[in-house]
């Protein structure tokens, strides 16, 4: 546990799974990762590229917008900073849409998108994710409700405007800060 909680959380000892969409019908191991939209290179990678590249740890809580927070995360991953660049940003591209295969979608900002704790996992205190969490590529976003947590990442698109993702254009808040308690938008 981190020791502080965002306000109207409480931990639970269990792990949730929370899925909108059908789960994905493919194989991971071959699973594509499509990077598109505002960059100078656009490009698609398989997922032994990703996942042979170098990684990070990330710890921190996973915090639900239904205030359910689940302590001691240890993921594993590669920065999306890394897997980008920030030199193949094109001038105009503001924020990052993440889409999963079944239709879900989230966005973050620029500056959420080059964060050293923003990364897109595979491990989970050295076990690799079950499925259903979104195994071979989930977004993980420590600072932000889990509904930007994409699980199954498939495509990253850059876009020049806030374009809402599934619980954004639900009412839920575009941002969402744990620390700010932005919850509706
Ligand atoms: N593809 C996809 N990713 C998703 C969701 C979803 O429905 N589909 N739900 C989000 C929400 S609301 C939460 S709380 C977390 C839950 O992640 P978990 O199922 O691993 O607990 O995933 C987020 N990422
Ligand atoms: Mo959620």
């Amino acid at each position: 546990m981190s020791g502080k909680m965002p306000p109207g959380q409480r931990y639970i000892s269990s792990w949730p799974v929370r899925t909108a969409e059908d789960a994905p019908d493919i194989d991971p191991k071959d699973w594509t990762l499509e990077i598109t939209g505002l960059i100078k290179t656009p490009k698609t990678l398989n997922i032994e590229e990703v996942h042979a590249m170098s990684t990070v740890e990330v710890e921190g809580d996973f915090h639900c917008v239904e205030s359910w927070t689940v302590p001691d995360n240890r993921w594993r991953g590669v920065r999306v900073r890394d897997l980008i660049g920030e030199s193949e940003l094109q001038q105009y591209a503001k924020f990052a849409l993440f889409h999963s295969p079944g239709g879900y979608s989230s966005e973050i900002d620029l500056e959420c998108l080059m964060d050293d704790e923003t990364i897109l996992a595979w491990e989970r205190n050295g076990e690799p994710i079950p499925f259903e969490h979104g195994y071979p590529l989930r977004l993980i976003v420590p600072s932000r409700y889990a509904y930007k947590s994409v699980k199954w990442v498939s495509k990253i698109e850059l876009v020049d405007k806030d374009i809402r993702g599934y619980w954004e254009a639900r009412g839920y808040h575009p941002v969402a800060d744990v620390w700010k308690n932005e919850r509706y938008g």
